[in-house]
């Protein structure tokens, strides 16, 4: 059983957004063929509060991309993205999203920031995902989506701790590359972790 887990396709997320992804519109065509072809189909969806600490709105003399010290982690500052039940905060247009069976929503605290779509930043509070991967019986999972170098990048680096068979195909992902060769990096942890990162990828 396989599953295809589509990371934060949101408005806010595309270019034009305030935190737009470079070439994030265009993986429009090979996610929906993902999407056709997989068994299940599962999205997460960035859900902050507009309170959120991630934000540099919310900090004092900060500006976004900076990097803070914040609750004993580091912290990359973000401009303001996908508060709950903004239209920036909705799923982007484009993608079938009517075979998608379950949503998983993530960075709600407002004290601690969540890439993954399995667990915050700390690894403290799961979100589900897991579970009910299992309780499915999944043994393979597809990671695409945004951004290849955050949300994309904890998301494979936690579902193969967890045990799946993980692929991330890139003609499916974008990445932010804040610093250039910020994608390669993240590309190189998540292989050396044990993910497959192929150009391309379709159910067979
Ligand atoms: C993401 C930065 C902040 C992502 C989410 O989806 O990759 N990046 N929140
Ligand atoms: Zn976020």
């Amino acid at each position: 059983m396989n599953a295809l887990v589509i990371i934060d396709y949101q408005n806010d997320f595309l270019p034009g957004g305030p935190l737009g992804v470079p070439g994030g519109d265009e993986i429009v065509d090979p996610i929906n063929r993902l999407i056709d072809g997989a068994d299940l189909v599962v999205a997460s969806q960035d859900w902050h509060p507009a309170s959120h600490g991630s934000f540099a709105s919310n900090h004092t003399g900060t500006k976004p991309f900076e990097t803070i010290e914040w609750n004993g982690m580091e912290q990359t500052l973000w401009p303001d993205h996908c508060v709950q039940g903004t239209t920036g905060a909705d799923f982007a247009a484009g993608l079938n999203w009517n075979r998608v069976e379950a949503i998983f929503r993530k960075g709600t605290d407002p004290q601690i920031d969540s890439y993954s779509a399995f667990f915050d930043n700390g690894h403290k509070r799961s979100t589900g995902l897991s579970g009910y991967l299992k309780s499915m019986n999944v043994t393979d999972v597809v990671v695409v989506g945004l951004a290849t170098d955050f949300c994309v990048k904890f998301t494979a680096l936690d579902a193969i701790a967890e045990g799946f068979r993980t692929i991330v195909p890139l003609e499916t992902c974008r990445g932010v590359d804040l610093n250039e060769g910020d994608v390669e990096t993240a590309l190189k942890e998540v292989t050396t972790a044990g993910a497959m990162v192929e150009d391309s990828f379709s159910f067979a």
